[in-house]
């Protein structure tokens, strides 16, 4: 079982779609473990996007993702990470195929909605900059039978 976050950006919780994103994953059948609603500080978008840190687009990308509330979430699954990354589509939008949630709803890569963490290590590192343990939640459905193999 592999934990990822996601995130629903400023422009997607203004915009109305939290509800929509989190019915995607759910549809998908990944199980919901963890969920908050939060302003990013400076500090913590900092932190989150440091790898992105001198590149053209890092001031404009700290202004967006502390521009308004997110919603945070922690999603688990077999290969959470990659579906949740092609449940997203590209991070350009223009390249993001639809019926993803960015080839649905971006248009601009600096608009594109939903943040998901990249692989293991980077799911790990976020989870823990969102997330205490004790609020990441170990639960079973009852339909995991008929979801998890
Ligand atoms: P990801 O969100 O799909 O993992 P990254 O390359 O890690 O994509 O970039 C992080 C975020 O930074 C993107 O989701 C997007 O919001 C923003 N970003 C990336 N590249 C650009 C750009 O060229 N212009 C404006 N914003 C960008
Ligand atoms: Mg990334």
């Amino acid at each position: 079982m592999e934990r990822t976050l996601i995130l629903v950006k400023p422009d997607g919780v203004q915009r109305g779609v939290v509800g929509e994103v989190i019915s995607r994953f759910e549809k998908r059948g990944l199980r919901l473990c963890g969920l908050k609603m939060l302003h990013m500080s400076k500090e913590l978008a900092e932190r989150h996007y440091h790898e992105h840190e001198g590149k053209p687009f890092y001031e404009g990308l700290i202004t967006y993702i502390t521009s308004g509330p997110i919603v945070a979430m922690c999603w688990e699954g077999s290969d959470a990470i990659a579906i949740a990354r092609r449940t997203m589509g590209a991070t350009r939008p223009a390249e993001a195929e639809p019926g993803s949630i960015r080839g649905d709803y971006a248009l601009e890569v600096g608009r594109n909605i939903v943040h998901g963490s990249d692989g293991p290590e980077t799911a790990a590192f976020e989870l823990d900059l969102y997330f205490t343990e004790d609020e990441l939640i170990d639960w079973e459905r009852s339909t995991d039978q008929w979801v998890f193999e």
